[in-house]
């Protein structure tokens, strides 16, 4: 007899990898270990420590298993909240919903969600009630639309060369990721590139780490300034003939004006903004030139700041002039978002989208709610709010004024979660989630190219319930009647599959995987990148990607539209994922937290002496948003002038109650939006002379 039994999944993190996965069950409620599965060519039997250890967060004991309504202060946490029923609770965010609406407007109703699950149905069915009631629609901010927008600008859509690729490549450029913390089936596919053919790996970081601990070049620069080392690479490729010209005539769109534009900017150029010596500059292009079969992995981190677009620009610019993407285990990849063809519209309810409905900027949150006109418009206050799958409490840039909107008497909270996060805590209403082991759901993966659906393994907790439940019972006491509020999840499922040309749910299920694979001539652009006339762009229509161009280039360049450095605010803060945590997601679990140990600052042991910081001590960290207090670690492994706080622990978790986000702005970068995590100039001084000022 075994002592469990074993059942595929997928994994529904905000995660490249999206892994496949192989998870014990003991019981019907109880879960072992999960496994990474061997058969799935890209997971290749491997996940990361966090969910291989998924039952620690399952069996949490504050696990949320009822439904609650807050009877004490906001902030409290549990012992502010009585449990109430289902319907008890569901009738009173309808009530609060129409209340909204009767007094001020559909508009004033904000349905706000994101990615603590990537599962479609579970995650985007808020939008058919946002559709249908013509709630204030959320404009998706927070992660990828700086990334997005620079990767729209040359390449023109939204996939790009089968990671697998990577085992065939002779050298691989990890490009502002750290995917050892943040997505570490890219390792495995490096590791055997490295090994079959002794590929060299190069690494783009501010700081040292795990990824580039593990590579054979590190190129150390200060944040913000890619934009200034592609460059300066494009230039020695141009000048000492690696560029493949016959390959640029056929398949870019200026090449002559570019390389008239980079030949003014030198490495010695580079130098001056990045930091790294012109000769390491120089040998990274020379090898980047003589290795036809290179691989830049497009990370999202070197994305958020105000110049990201542009920078991730100039960075998708590299295999065009040297040829790369024409060869097998050459090119870039960035994502893979658009390969599945997937039908939204039923989960979605697209067809009953209304563009004339306001959009606000999930990013904005705390400006939106404490009533900022250039977010409001002449639209009324935000009164009302559903929080799905997301804690933006923790995870919004600005967050001493998120928290300062939630605050607001007259602002009614619905949050469904599985924990009482922060975000929870300032809820008037609290409804239990399910997590992906206790409900259906269909998965795409933007880091490589299956397909996943996934079945209900153990027994939802008490009475946690799905988004997709919550989503319909609230349609039904509103008065929808979109037909997805009539089906199950396993019925969206199968028909947004079928309107697809997909094969039908049972059968994705039972196959495991469907992989989505383009062939070799449409993933490496041989038959045209995607703009009208085929051609990579060096010079973007970046007005066609945003409204906010002032002061984009024409071509790639570095332009310092970043929160530069001043005698005020000497340090560029870099907020990186931490390795243990998933944003804020497994900030309760033990181990993760063990091993993160506490929210730590790493600076250079020269800053360090000349603000009379010693290793261990206290500090404080602030800028014109505000300041926080944060223990100091010396650390060698990044330039002097940068600190990097590796994130996303609870504002709970720091010494002043604050947490990093305080610190980061909400200002939009360009020239779509996106926010701007790594982004901050600020000042740090030791927390006793802080205090004593
Ligand atoms: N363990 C863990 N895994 C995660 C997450 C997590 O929080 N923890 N988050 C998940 C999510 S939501 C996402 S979107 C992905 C993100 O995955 P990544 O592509 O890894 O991007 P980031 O995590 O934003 O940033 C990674 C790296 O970018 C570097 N960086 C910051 N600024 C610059 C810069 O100006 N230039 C350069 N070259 N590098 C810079 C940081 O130092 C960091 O090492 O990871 C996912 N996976
Ligand atoms: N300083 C700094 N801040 C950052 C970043 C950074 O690099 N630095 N990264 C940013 C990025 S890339 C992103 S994507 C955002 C992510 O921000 P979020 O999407 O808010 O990510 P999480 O913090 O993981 O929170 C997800 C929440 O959803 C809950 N959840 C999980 N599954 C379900 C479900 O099925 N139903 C419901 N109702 N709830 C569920 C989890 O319990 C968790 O509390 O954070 C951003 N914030
Ligand atoms: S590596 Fe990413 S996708 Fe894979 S198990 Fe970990 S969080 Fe999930
Ligand atoms: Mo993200």
């Amino acid at each position: 007899m075994t002592p469990f039994d074993t059942f595929h999944s997928a994994c529904p993190h905000d995660c490249p990898s999206t892994c496949a996965l192989e998870v014990e069950r003991i019981s019907p409620t109880q879960i072992g270990r999960i496994h990474g599965a061997k058969a799935n060519s890209y997971t290749a039997g491997v996940i990361c420590a966090k969910v291989a250890r998924y039952a620690e967060r399952q069996h949490h004991p504050d696990r949320l298993r009822q439904p609650l309504r807050r009877v004490g202060d906001k902030g409290v946490g549990r012992a502010g909240f009585e449990p109430i029923s289902w319907s008890a609770a569901l009738d009173e965010i309808a009530r609060q919903f129409e209340r909204a609406e009767q007094r001020f407007g559909a508009e004033a109703v904000f349905p706000y969600y994101y990615a603590g699950t990537m599962g479609l149905v579970q995650r985007d069915g808020i939008w058919r009630l946002t559709h249908e009631k013509k709630y204030s629609r959320m404009k998706s901010t927070i992660c990828v639309t700086l990334a997005d927008a620079g990767w729209q600008a040359g390449v023109g859509v939204m996939r790009g060369v089968d990671t697998r690729e990577m085992a065939e490549s002779d050298l691989i450029v990890v490009w502002g990721g750290n995917p050892v913390a943040t997505q570490v089936n890219v390792m495995t596919h490096i590791a055997r590139a490295r090994k079959a053919r002794g590929a060299k790996l190069v690494v783009v970081d501010p700081y040292r780490t795990g990824t580039a601990e593990a590579a054979d070049l590190h190129l150390m620069l200060r944040p913000g300034s890619d934009a200034a080392l592609a460059v300066a690479v494009m230039h020695v490729l141009f000048k000492e003939g690696l560029a493949d010209r016959a390959y640029l005539a056929r398949h870019t769109d200026v090449p002559e004006e570019l390389e008239r534009h980079v030949a003014g900017r030198s490495p010695e150029w580079a130098e001056e903004i990045t930091g790294i010596p012109a000769a390491t500059i120089r040998d990274f292009a020379r090898l980047y030139g003589a290795t036809k079969k290179s691989f830049i992995r497009v990370g999202y981190g070197f994305s958020r700041t105000r110049n990201g677009a542009v920078s991730l620009h100039a960075v998708s610019c590299l295999p065009s002039v040297t040829g790369a993407w024409a060869e097998r285990g050459g090119g870039a990849h960035y994502s893979n978002r658009t390969i599945y063809h997937l039908d939204n519209s039923l989960i979605q309810g697209l067809d009953l989208l209304d563009p004339s409905v306001r959009e606000l900027d999930q990013s904005r949150l705390g400006a939106i709610l404490t009533g900022d006109r250039r977010d409001l418009g002449d639209g009324p206050p935000v009164t009302a709010m559903l929080v799905q799958s997301t804690n933006p409490m923790n995870v919004c840039p600005n967050s001493a004024l998120v928290k300062k909107g939630f605050e607001r008497d007259d602002l009614f909270v619905a949050v469904h979660e599985q924990f009482m996060t922060e975000t929870a805590a300032m809820a008037d209403i609290v409804l239990p989630a399910t997590t992906f082991l206790e409900h259906d759901d269909i998965y795409r993966a933007s880091g490589h190219t299956h397909l996943q659906v996934t079945r209900r393994i153990v027994e939802p907790l008490g009475e946690a319930r799905p988004n997709h439940f919550v989503v319909t019972e609230l349609a039904k006491r509103l008065g929808c009647r979109h037909r997805g509020f009539s089906l199950s999840e396993w019925e969206i499922i199968d028909e947004t599959l079928r309107i697809s040309d997909h094969v039908d749910a049972q059968t994705m299920y039972d196959n495991r995987w469907q992989d989505c694979a383009l062939d070799f001539e449409t993933t490496h652009f041989l038959n045209g990148f995607g703009h009208a006339d085929g051609r990579f762009r060096f010079k973007p229509d970046w007005r066609a990607i945003g409204p906010d161009v002032e002061g984009l280039p024409a071509l790639p360049d570095y332009v310092a539209l970043i929160d530069r450095p001043t005698a005020e605010y000497p340090l560029r803060l870099v907020t990186a994922p931490a390795r243990q945590f998933l944003n804020s997601t497994f900030t309760m679990t033990p181990t993760s937290r063990q091993r993160e140990a506490r929210p730590t600052v790493l600076i250079h042991p020269t800053d360090a002496a000349r603000l009379g910081v010693a290793d261990g001590v206290e500090v404080e960290i602030g800028n014109r948003l505000g300041s926080i207090r944060v223990h100091a670690r010396l650390f060698d492994g990044l330039l002097p002038g940068t600190v990097v706080i590796e994130s996303l622990w609870g504002n709970a978790d720091f010494p002043g109650g604050l947490g990093v986000n305080a610190l980061v702005s909400d200002e939009p970068g360009k020239p779509d939006g996106g926010a701007v995590f790594h982004d901050t100039a600020v000042w740090l001084r030791p927390h006793a002379a802080g205090a004593a000022a």
